[in-house]
């Protein structure tokens, strides 16, 4: 029997909403993003170079859980290991890991006990299935290590992740694409053979009752994974290209880049503008799903500060509207192109997020509906129903310049 998320971690997933995706690795010294093993073709024992490069002396645990603090952020889910191989924490089951570099830290651990200290976060970790470094991944010829000893070092993995950092929002996989198989490269995609999800994830589920588990890219997730993901997309497009049209009864989930990039890309300064990001949060919650906003600290171990600055601007949009978004579920009041709805309850949050004349005009106001006022002050809005319609009169001076969110009681 495949065990599920605890409801009170379900719950308080779906309540939180807004978290942090963080890609950092060996690949941010090369600034070219986490691809650049694989996009440089970069033989391993070029890349293992990169360990005696790794100290990133500005790095602070605090300053990263701050900023996502501030940001409204509620979890932080890093790269414990990404496709590259090398692990960002103190695993004993592999010495190509970060407290092996100059650095010599355990920068996960710091996080760990930074959040620890402020209790109204919690951490996740991303675990790549896939991995170009290990022996019994890509070199069972050579290496004449078998699949089952990446199984078990993939599995012992995620146990010592679900034992030894407290209490987890979340394991996030990624990197089993069935359909991955097509040009020369397979060796650096193929797995060689199941990854045995029953066991592991019965295996989380019993580690960490209330963290729930999602796997990247599962067109339809499996039994046992408790939220479905869609990368770079809203829940049903598909304009990444690789994401399912598909939406089913679970919890979502949309990760995205807070720029064009995972990992550090030191040309990537296409950064979304903080009105950009509240409202990609906000149709996100409008589909009844959480906003995972990556950032790809640099080689330093900083955090872009453009970014923290974008970040802190979400987080202030929220310090005023949080309401209409933390604690909410998928609006009933279907979304229109210039506006989308949370709900919580009977009350029902109308986000405006921009104008073709002075009235927003919806359809599915329930007809319980008697009030409107905006979330900001209070401040009556005007409500008339025709026919099936429904019409919020906005004039300019009610508007909030990101998005103006009107309660409906
Ligand atoms: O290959 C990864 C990529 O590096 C990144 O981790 C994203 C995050 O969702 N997922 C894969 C691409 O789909």
């Amino acid at each position: 029997m495949i065990q599920q998320v605890s409801s009170k971690g379900l719950n308080w997933f779906q309540d939180v909403r807004f978290g942090m995706f963080i890609h950092w690795g060996l690949y941010a010294i090369l600034a070219k993003q986490e691809w650049v093993m694989h996009t440089d073709r970069i033989p391993v024992p070029e890349y293992e170079k990169l360990v005696a490069q790794f100290n990133p002396t500005k790095f602070n645990a605090e300053e990263w859980v701050s900023i996502a603090a501030d940001a409204g952020q509620k979890y932080m889910v890093i790269t414990s290991r990404h496709h590259d191989g090398f692990s960002m924490y103190d695993t004993a089951l592999s010495d190509y890991k970060v407290t092996n570099t100059p650095f010599g830290r355990d920068p996960i651990r710091e996080l760990a006990d930074a959040i620890a200290k402020r209790g109204d976060i919690k951490l996740g970790f991303y675990s790549s299935l896939l991995d170009w470094h290990h022996p019994a991944y890509r070199f069972r010829e050579k290496s004449g290590l078998a699949w089952s000893d990446y199984l078990e070092f993939l599995h012992g993995q995620v146990r010592e992740l679900c034992t030894n950092f407290g209490e987890l929002a979340c394991i996030w996989f990624d990197g089993d694409w069935p359909h991955h198989k097509l040009d020369e490269t397979n060796a650096y995609f193929e797995a060689g053979g199941s990854f045995e999800y029953e066991t592991l994830y019965n295996m989380i589920h019993m580690l960490q009752p209330d963290a729930v588990v999602l796997n990247n890219r599962h067109e339809k997730p499996l039994p046992g994974e408790d939220i479905q993901g869609f990368e770079q997309d809203l829940p049903g497009l598909n304009t990444a290209g690789f994401n399912t049209p598909n939406v089913y009864n679970l919890p979502l989930e949309v990760c995205m880049t807070i720029n064009d990039h995972w990992g550090y890309s030191a040309s990537d300064q296409n950064t979304k503008t903080t009105r950009h990001l509240v409202h990609l949060l906000v149709r996100s919650a409008s589909a009844g799903g959480n906003y995972l906003l990556n950032v790809g600290p640099t080689p330093l171990g900083e955090i872009v500060p453009l970014h923290a600055e974008r970040l802190r601007g979400v987080g202030k949009w929220l310090d005023a509207y949080g309401e209409s978004v933390y604690g909410t579920r998928a609006g009933v009041i279907p979304p229109t192109s210039v506006a989308v709805s949370t709900r919580k309850g009977d009350t029902h949050y109308v986000h405006v997020l921009d104008y073709t004349s002075d009235s927003v005009k919806l359809s599915g106001v329930p007809e319980s509906i008697q009030s409107a006022a905006l979330l900001r002050d209070g401040t009556a809005v005007q409500m008339e129903r025709q026919g099936d319609k429904t019409l919020l009169v906005l004039p300019e001076a009610t508007r909030d310049p990101i998005n103006t969110v009107v309660v409906l009681q």
